[in-house]
């Protein structure tokens, strides 16, 4: 009898095309607010599954099914997982890192570009009128050149936007895991604040009202790492006070819903959550995934086990 695959999402055609001949898919549609009943009822059947980084994998979800070998989740973060109830269990948790480190640092600059030079302003701008009309004083943003980029979390995804940043001619400072600049004298005197760091209890809300308060007055925050890094509320407090005087949002605190005050400020540009939603990226992603999968019912070990 061929293993039971289930897939939470309608993934990248490769990730179906490499399970095909060896096992039984069953692809749910695409559904970003699972519940764990939900999640519970989809992998009752399931020998190993590829899951969204949305899909609630708790302790409950990971018991109810005692067949389930193998989660591939479709993300590099899996802080949707309980990696230490899977590690008890015993199922092997894997992630995709590596082919969605470019993608998401080209977001990262595109973020940038975006909300400091006012680009996304000006395309409504045009839109609304149906001119162009220029003057010398209006849309008048910030040059990235000879600013000072502070990034948090240097890991793949910060040492390629540091490397892009250099291109623009910006100065960079980090703060990784205790090395680097002290994150206070980082926040103090970035021109921008970039955020990669994985989500876990300790950097949640990493960017809290404190924060926000020690950043330089007319600096910009980045974030397209995890929305709850940032304490929302505290950033539109920050906005609004003009503290600050921009952000470049691809995440939020409470996805799929997006604060309603950032959503009315002009001063934030705000995308989906698509660092990584390039074909070549996503289908990267799903090739490691489903390669995951194919291996360990081999009895091959995984290439990129979080467990
Ligand atoms: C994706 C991500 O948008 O890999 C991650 O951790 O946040 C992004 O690549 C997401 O995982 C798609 O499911």
């Amino acid at each position: 009898m061929k293993p039971n695959i289930v897939l939470t999402a309608a993934f990248p055609a490769v990730a179906r095309d490499l399970l095909a001949n060896d096992f039984e898919v069953v692809e749910h549609p695409t559904e970003q607010s699972r519940s764990e009943e939900e999640m519970i009822t989809i992998l009752a059947d399931a020998d190993g599954a590829i899951t969204l980084l949305s899909d609630p994998l708790t302790r409950r979800v990971l018991s109810s099914n005692p067949n389930l070998a193998i989660v591939a989740n479709f993300a590099v973060g899996y802080n949707n997982v309980d990696i230490e109830a899977a590690r008890e269990i015993g199922i092997v948790v894997t992630n995709t890192p590596g082919v969605l480190t470019e993608a998401t640092a080209d977001l990262t600059m595109g973020l940038m570009l975006a909300v400091m030079r006012r680009i996304v302003e000006g395309d409504a701008e045009v839109r609304a009128t149906g001119r162009c009309e220029w003057e010398p004083l209006k849309l008048l943003g910030s040059s990235l050149q000879a600013k000072r980029l502070g990034i948090i979390g240097m890991g793949r995804i910060g040492s390629a936007v540091a490397a892009r940043s250099y291109v623009f001619g910006m100065e960079v400072v980090h703060h990784s895991r205790g090395r680097g600049m002290p994150l206070e004298e980082l926040l103090a005197t970035s021109d921008v604040v970039s955020l990669h760091v994985p989500l876990t209890a300790a950097t949640r809300h990493i960017i809290d009202r404190d924060a926000l308060a020690m950043m330089k007055k007319g600096s910009y925050l980045i974030n397209t790492s995890r929305g709850p890094l940032v304490d929302e509320a505290a950033l539109c407090d920050a906005l609004e006070a003009g503290h600050l005087r921009g952000a470049g949002l691809d995440v939020y605190e409470d996805e799929p819903a997006v604060n309603p005050r950032l959503l009315e400020r002009k001063d934030v540009v705000i995308v989906p959550h698509i660092g990584s939603a390039t074909e070549e990226a996503r289908n990267g992603m799903a090739r490691i995934a489903a390669t995951e999968i194919v291996r360990f019912f081999r009895k091959q070990p995984p290439l990129h086990a979080v467990t």
